[in-house]
């Protein structure tokens, strides 16, 4: 209860902040499409139009029933959560003492190759330490009540997973040449990561070709949180099963991450699903938002 009650305050603290902070930033906007290695490369984290338009970054979507939205076309960028920290104060629920679950890559011959001897519990690390801290890459170290509060910031909200999955529709890992068209991991999971993709870890946002409807990186990179709830059976996988960790809301999270491989998760797929605890801040879980019309 305690959680809860500082998050609706802290909610009501940006919204008060309001689109105001959004429009007073500065900064190059990128103008380069992004879709290859070159371009994700030379992006500077913050889509054209930032801090000017609310759609700034956004594609139209439409839903089988007719109904159009918007949505990020990129994962959210360590430079736009970092924008909404700047104009907001913000500080995530890992910052306030929340758990957060960091990844390590285990040795060849490591005894133990369980998600428990991959994942370490933490209550130091968060968002501005992940990653190789630039600003093109996607942030992650949130959780779901993070990343509604960034989304509320600039008027916009979490994608229902019927409406993440009409976005994400035909996304593919590999390409007709079996090349690979998303980061997700390649090799023997956890010990062996191959980067055949040319990432190890994550990747910049937009190094790969987007799918019909605009969106990059919806398979693979990171998770993306929705804002439904979980509400299928409980899977024994890993995620959210973190030592030490207090449990809550389990949300679902979509697309797969940089994790996923042949071996293990397997969801780099637009229709695959998973449960991830909703307090719980990860390396490998992010989000985008979406805006209604
Ligand atoms: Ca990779
Ligand atoms: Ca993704």
């Amino acid at each position: 209860m305690k959680r809860a009650i500082g998050g609706t305050a802290l909610l009501l603290a940006v919204l008060a902040a309001g689109w105001a902070g959004a429009a007073a930033l500065r900064g190059e906007h990128a103008s380069a499409a992004l879709g290859d290695a070159n371009a994700c490369a030379a992006y500077n984290g913050l889509p054209a139009g930032w801090g000017q338009s609310p759609d700034a970054g956004m594609v139209r979507v439409t839903t089988t029933t007719g109904r159009a939205f918007r949505i990020d076309a990129t994962e959210v960028t360590r430079a736009q959560f970092a924008a909404f920290v700047d104009a907001t104060g913000y500080r995530t629920q890992a910052e306030r003492g929340g758990d957060v679950a960091l990844f390590e890559q285990l040795a060849p011959d490591a005894p133990d190759i369980s998600p428990q001897a991959w994942w370490r519990h933490s209550r130091t690390a968060n968002w501005k330490q992940a990653g190789t801290r630039s600003d093109h890459e996607p942030v992650t170290l949130v959780t779901r009540a993070d990343a509604q509060a960034y989304a509320l910031w600039l008027g916009h909200r979490l994608p229902t997973e019927a409406e993440w999955e009409a976005a994400a529709h035909g996304a593919r890992e590999l390409d007709d040449r079996g090349k690979a068209a998303a980061n997700f991991w390649q090799g023997f999971f956890p010990i062996d990561d191959r980067a055949e993709d040319g990432h190890h870890g994550l990747a910049p946002v937009g190094c790969y070709r987007a799918n019909a409807q605009g969106l990059y990186d919806s398979i693979g990179n990171v998770w993306e949180w929705t804002a439904d709830d979980w509400s299928g059976s409980a899977q024994a996988h890993g995620h959210g099963a973190i030592p030490g960790a207090q449990a809550s809301t389990t949300g679902v999270i979509k697309g797969g991450s940089w994790l996923c491989a042949a071996n293990y998760c397997q969801r780099y797929r637009d229709n695959a699903r998973h449960p991830q605890d909703a307090a719980l801040a990860t390396v490998h879980v992010g989000f985008r938002t979406v805006r209604d019309e």
